[in-house]
């Protein structure tokens, strides 16, 4: 994504407005890091403001030479639904991801709406509960790009991301895959909804047609066969209420690596 320079000096002013930090724009880009943390936020006015604030870092990305040869699949391969493999067989030109709860536009969006937005594109390492980790490609519309499109309620505080598969539906009968985050994350400018891994479309393995990527935190929380994004005030009410569906079996639900 480019950067627009009336676009970076609006967002250099307002974050060192916004945060005290530094107390001029020139002592602020001389700061290499804050720069670099400021060029990678690239159009996330809200998002770079909230990183400075919270003094909250990126995480690490790599090269093309770190790429992992193979990436493991885990948790759910092939969602075992008759709505998804209609899906799948029309290649998601018939997928939509919906955007509702406490925003002001709902949205309904294609992939190729997705495609056609801003992209942006990182080598991260996926750290799972389970031991493994691997250097994988991400290519994907940043979250705060969508959730601007939709314009946020007042009092809208998280994004649930609620999935095409049941994971495990034989442990107490609810077993929808669904994840959340909070707005902190939900703008940081490494939150993309990725369609593609490794330069390739996203396999269905990985999670086609859409999954989340939230850097920071844990495999579980990047959530797969994305199908609704809700914006809400509390998890309260959304199946055990913890915010997600390894938080409701005891995980943490702020899964920082
Ligand atoms: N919808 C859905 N998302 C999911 C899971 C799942 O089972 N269903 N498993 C999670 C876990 S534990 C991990 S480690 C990653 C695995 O992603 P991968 O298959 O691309 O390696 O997806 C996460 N997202
Ligand atoms: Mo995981």
């Amino acid at each position: 994504m480019k950067f627009e320079l009336t676009r970076r000096r609006f967002l250099i002013g307002s974050s060192v407005a916004a945060t005290g930090l530094l107390t001029g724009c020139d002592a602020l880009v001389e700061n290499a890091s804050v720069n670099d943390i400021l060029q990678k936020a690239e159009a996330l006015t809200m998002g770079s403001q909230r990183l400075l604030q919270a003094h909250e870092p990126l995480a690490r990305e790599f090269t093309e030479a770190d790429l992992s040869p193979t990436f493991k699949a885990n948790g759910t391969q092939m969602p075992d639904s008759e709505d998804y493999a209609r899906l799948m067989e029309g290649s998601f030109a018939d997928w939509r991801l919906v955007v509702n709860g406490m925003v002001r536009t709902p949205l309904s969006l294609s992939l190729a709406d997705l495609k056609a937005m801003p992209s942006r594109t990182q080598i991260t390492r996926h750290d799972c509960v389970e031991g493994w980790s691997a250097i994988g490609k991400w290519t994907g519309v940043p979250l705060g790009l969508v959730l601007q499109k939709a314009g946020l309620a007042p009092g809208a505080r998280y994004a649930v991301f609620y999935c095409a598969d049941e994971y495990e539906k034989s442990l107490d009968g609810s077993g929808q895959y669904y994840e959340s985050i909070d707005l902190v994350d939900a703008y940081h400018p490494q939150t993309i909804l990725s369609y593609s891994m490794n330069g390739k479309d996203l396999e269905v393995a990985h999670g086609a047609p859409l999954r989340l990527r939230v850097e920071r935190q844990l495999g579980y929380k990047h959530a797969k066969y994305l199908m609704r994004i809700e914006l809400v005030d509390s998890f309260k009410g959304v199946w055990g209420g913890k915010g997600g569906f390894w938080e409701d079996r005891g995980y943490e639900w702020y899964a920082g690596i």
